[in-house]
């Protein structure tokens, strides 16, 4: 076995990551595509989310292809984010289901995601939309592509004349959400909520949406999507963080990300 754990080790050619990253995101998304008579096999509903036997299916099926690729690195995701976050050079976060409830109910905007972060940066990321048949994919070093199409973000400069996503903040339902989205719809000139938050970002490294906000998501929901944005063009921000991975997030076209955060920002830090 090889460890890649020294300090001045190079990184591995990010078109060998990159591979294995769509590699596990399309397997996961098999999985699951394949298996969709099961969408209502949950391990528990609650209000408030939806814990699915395919996200651990999924998970695990990610899991054993990056393992099968790199024994050595370590794997973190959403169905194991209780485990202390891993020691080593190179930790790949998986989501195995994003946009779980839309799955849930039968939507189609839900997602498989694996990103990679070697020492502490995103290397590769890889989104798949299995039923959109859709799979979106950057590294630190190239495009950010959709079905191997290179994408760029839109050029909206005016608030006013964008499309903002947002989403509803799972662990802080009720007034604490809704003021978001009412911020989000006085500055946009439409909101739009489509419930999986790596989807709301691929589509804004593709152009079709102008920016995105949330909250409240997690680390895995925006490990590979975040790269995505960034190589089409457009810019990422963490614009706060909480214990347990979770975080107030932020990906615009770039073009409108000053005045996005300008006016998220207040009511974060009220
Ligand atoms: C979901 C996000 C969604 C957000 C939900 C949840 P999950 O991720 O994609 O944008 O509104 O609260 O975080 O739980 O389906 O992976």
């Amino acid at each position: 076995r090889t460890q890649h754990r020294s300090a001045d080790s190079p990184m591995i050619p990010t078109t060998q990551l990159q591979a294995v990253a769509t590699l596990a995101a399309r397997r996961a998304g098999e999985h699951v595509l394949a298996n969709l008579h099961r969408r209502g096999d949950a391990n528990s509903i609650l209000r408030t989310d939806v814990k699915h036997k395919l996200d651990v299916e999924a998970q695990e099926t990610a899991a054993a292809v990056i393992r099968a690729a790199y024994p050595d690195h370590a794997v973190f995701g959403e169905e194991t984010c209780e485990e202390p976050f891993p020691e080593n050079d190179y930790v790949w976060i998986v989501d195995p289901i994003d946009g779980t409830i839309n799955f849930f109910h039968g939507l189609p905007w839900w997602c498989c995601s694996v990103g990679l972060r070697h020492k502490g940066r995103s290397a590769v990321g890889a989104v798949f939309i299995p039923e959109m048949g859709q799979m979106y994919e950057a590294a630190c070093d190239g495009p950010a592509l959709c079905n191997g199409a290179p994408i760029r973000v839109s050029e909206t400069d005016r608030p006013e004349l964008a499309m903002l996503a947002t989403g509803a903040d799972k662990w802080d339902l009720g007034e604490h959400a809704f003021r978001f989205m009412r911020k989000v719809s006085e500055i946009a000139q439409r909101p739009r909520i489509l419930g999986a938050a790596a989807v709301d970002m691929c589509l804004v490294a593709a152009g079709k949406l102008d920016g995105y906000f949330e909250s409240g998501i997690y680390l895995w929901d925006m490990a590979a999507a975040a790269l995505i944005v960034e190589r089409a063009g457009g810019r990422c921000e963490i614009l706060k963080s909480y214990p347990g991975h979770r975080l107030s997030f932020l990906a615009t076209n770039g073009r409108l990300h000053d005045a996005c955060r300008n006016a998220l920002l207040p009511l974060l830090n009220p």
